[in-house]
């Protein structure tokens, strides 16, 4: 039988009764027998010397709480003072604003073995034992499984970095704690850093002078006193896993960023902010890292998160997050049959294709999956590209251009809005939905040489549907052409999820989808007449002049619609577990209503939004705010979505917690 009840495992050694090191795990029970032997190495080979004492200790762990690890970013400073001065603008946007003498107070922290805990504002301490200050346990770095803390796992060494962004985590999600400073106590490490949760770890290449042994942590403070002791409960006491640790901070999700006093070299990765501060860095890097910055201090910077740990149908962990974020509606990306036909498709061919459509990048695999889908769909052809977007995009300014005419309803996709932008066609947004809106702004923009109209199936932030045969209707009435985008549709509407053509038994010019959502792969396509798949292969730019799609996408794509036509229940089986998720929300008093699989909670401010999707994922559930920019100012929602792999157990507890959050003060009797 395996045991897996999360323990939490501390080990410290001293001699003659000096603290030598010491190291903390949350792991399941079947776990302890290695670690311990891990940390009992750790133990006796530290530099500091060998230890007379070692106390090993293993407590079954409490309530979990978990946590996203803070974003990371790197600055670079040549000196201790354009550090601080780094520190104190990273912290002005949290309101912190007596920097110089909160740095001050590091003279008093060398002999500490845990933090300062001062007052933001009046910098008074708050600490109940000052001498020993204010230690942050029970926390650990999750990963797939994996210990994050060391890039091979191995629990006898310690990574300083890892182990510094989990406790800023758990200490910049601490109730009352506005921010936290960290300042090396080796004399030779000069690096240091700053956190909230608004900038995240914000690394500061040199903080202070080498040589000097001054360092310690100070923990921010700002509430009533009363608050304190809750502070400090959370930090001594709650348990916290923290997914999504870089394991270095120098790998792909933590950006480094390099200047030297000449030239500025950056090398960072794509995935999170990249910020320069150092004086030397050119000027438009400069303008580039104040607006990261600005937008840091609003609440609105975004990052590229490595994806927690899933609870899976199949695999019940315990430390798994229970997740209503992904558009694997069908749970097919995990499909094993899926990951067969990718992995063998890529023995035949490779990993890439190597060049484009047009030159020597089609593969068996590419003209297989365009049959698979203009029959799926029911049309003469299709069209594959490498994603959704490039088909919007490619399709869109392929087919309209200079002096013709693009309408398209206000809560398009933004690759919609993206190809109508990029067509340099004339372009007219019509109200969302309203189609007699959209009858009306045809007929004021008379005739063109083209005229097209697209609008998507099912509206991603809503989750309601368009009505097509109106939709239709008015095109005709036009003389326009008509496109859908079924995203959100194929694998989810119509009888035999064939999407909302299916749903309305009625067709449009150009259907459009991706092979990302409910396919479990990815890429876009178009289906539509021979001509017109003819005309786009000539002519779509993102089709021409970019590489075919791997093999192993078309393949895993070509493998899931052939599930659909075998398993024809399971769209209408995903969209009753949605309905019965909405239904389970207003039965606790939360009004959302859906037509596909996606459900909005409407929430309206963008904080509370937030706040809400927060508590969710403290408590292992994970249904993203979405907020301004993506939908209106003051129009904040969850945005659910529901997958075929729920049961029902599991949307009725989640949607009775959701209504507990958004409605904390409803008189409750179900
Ligand atoms: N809770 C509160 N304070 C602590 C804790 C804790 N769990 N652990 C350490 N401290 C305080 C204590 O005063 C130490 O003297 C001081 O922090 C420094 O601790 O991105 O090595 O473990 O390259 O020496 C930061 C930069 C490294 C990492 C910090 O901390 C990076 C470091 P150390
Ligand atoms: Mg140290």
């Amino acid at each position: 039988m395996s045991d897996d009840r999360l323990f939490a495992v501390k080990m410290r050694a001293a001699r003659a009764g000096e603290h030598i090191s010491g190291a903390e795990r949350i792991v399941p029970a079947d776990d302890i027998p290695a670690l311990v032997s891990a940390l009992a190495e750790r133990a006796l080979h530290h530099a500091k010397g060998a230890p007379d004492e070692i106390h090993l200790k293993a407590e079954e762990a409490g309530e979990i709480v978990h946590l996203e690890a803070l974003p990371v970013s790197t600055h670079v400073t040549q000196t201790p003072e354009e550090g601080r001065a780094v520190a104190a603008r990273l912290l002005a946007g949290a309101g912190i604003t007596r920097i110089d003498e909160i740095m001050a107070r590091f003279t008093e922290t060398y002999a500490m073995r845990g933090a300062m805990l001062l007052d933001a504002d009046t910098l008074e301490r708050l600490e109940p034992d000052p001498a020993r200050g204010v230690r942050a346990t029970y926390m650990d770095a999750t990963y797939n499984g994996q210990d994050a803390r060391c890039s091979n796992g191995d629990a006898s060494k310690k990574n300083h970095f890892a182990e510094a962004v989990v406790l800023a985590t758990k200490v910049a999600n601490a109730p009352g704690i506005v921010g936290e400073i960290c300042v090396s106590d080796d004399p030779d490490y000069v690096t240091g850093y700053v956190a909230t949760k608004e900038i995240g770890y914000c690394r500061i290449t040199t903080i202070k002078e080498k040589g000097n042994p001054c360092g310690g942590r100070i923990f921010l403070y700002r509430g009533s006193r009363e608050g304190v002791a809750g502070t400090i409960a959370y930090l001594q006491k709650q348990c916290v896993l923290v997914a999504g640790v870089p394991t270095a901070a120098t790998s792909a999700a933590a950006p480094v960023v390099v200047t030297s006093a000449a030239a500025p070299v950056v090398v960072t990765s794509a995935a999170a902010p990249v910020v320069v501060t150092s004086a030397a860095a050119p000027a438009f890097e400069q303008v580039l890292a104040d607006e990261l910055r600005e937008r840091a201090a609003q609440g609105l910077l975004r990052t590229c998160r490595e994806r927690p740990r899933l609870s899976r149908p199949s695999q019940d962990h315990p430390a798994g997050m229970l997740s209503f974020a992904s558009n694997d509606y069908q749970n097919l990306a995990e499909d094993p049959r899926l990951k067969e036909a990718a992995c063998a498709a890529i023995q035949r061919h490779g990993a890439g294709s190597g060049a484009s459509r047009l030159v020597t990048g089609t593969l068996p695999e590419h003209v297989r999956l365009e049959q698979h889908l203009a029959s799926f769909k029911d049309t003469e052809d299709a069209i594959v590209w490498a994603t959704g977007y490039m088909a919007n995009v490619g399709t869109i300014s392929a087919l309209v251009g200079k002096g013709d005419a693009v309408f398209s309803d206000a809560l398009n996709h933004a690759s919609i809005i993206d190809g109508c932008r990029l067509s340099r066609a004339d372009v007219f947004v019509y109200r969302h939905g309203d189609m007699d809106d959209l009858a009306r702004q045809l007929a004021a923009a008379g005739p063109r040489r083209r005229t097209l109209v697209v609008s998507d199936a099912v509206f991603s932030m809503d989750g309601d549907i368009l009505d097509l045969p109106k939709f239709l209707e008015v095109c005709h009435r036009a003389g326009a052409i008509s496109m859908i985008d079924e995203a959100h549709a194929t694998g989810v509407l119509g009888a035999t999820g064939r999407g909302l053509t299916e749903h309305f038994g009625c067709k449009p010019d150009i259907i459009l989808g991706t092979l990302s959502k409910a396919l479990g792969s990815e890429g876009g396509f178009v289906c539509a007449s021979r001509t017109v798949c003819d005309y786009l292969r000539n002519r779509s730019r993102s089709f021409i002049f970019s590489t075919a799609p791997g093999p192993g996408a078309m393949a895993a794509a070509d493998a899931a619609l052939s599930i659909l036509e075998a398993e024809p229940g399971r769209a209408a089986a995903l969209r009753a577990k949605a309905a019965r998720f909405a239904a389970a929300l207003n039965a606790a008093g939360v009004a959302c209503a859906t037509q596909s699989a996606i459900v909005p909670i409407p929430i309206g401010d963008e904080r509370r939004a937030c706040a809400v999707s927060e508590a969710l994922a403290r408590e292992g559930v994970l249904i993203p705010a979405i907020r301004y920019p993506t939908v209106a100012r003051g129009a904040a929602r969850l945005r659910a979505a529901v997958d075929i792999g729920k049961t029902d157990a599991e949307l009725q507890r989640v949607a009775v917690r959701v209504a507990e959050l958004v409605n904390p003060h409803a008189n409750r009797n179900f």
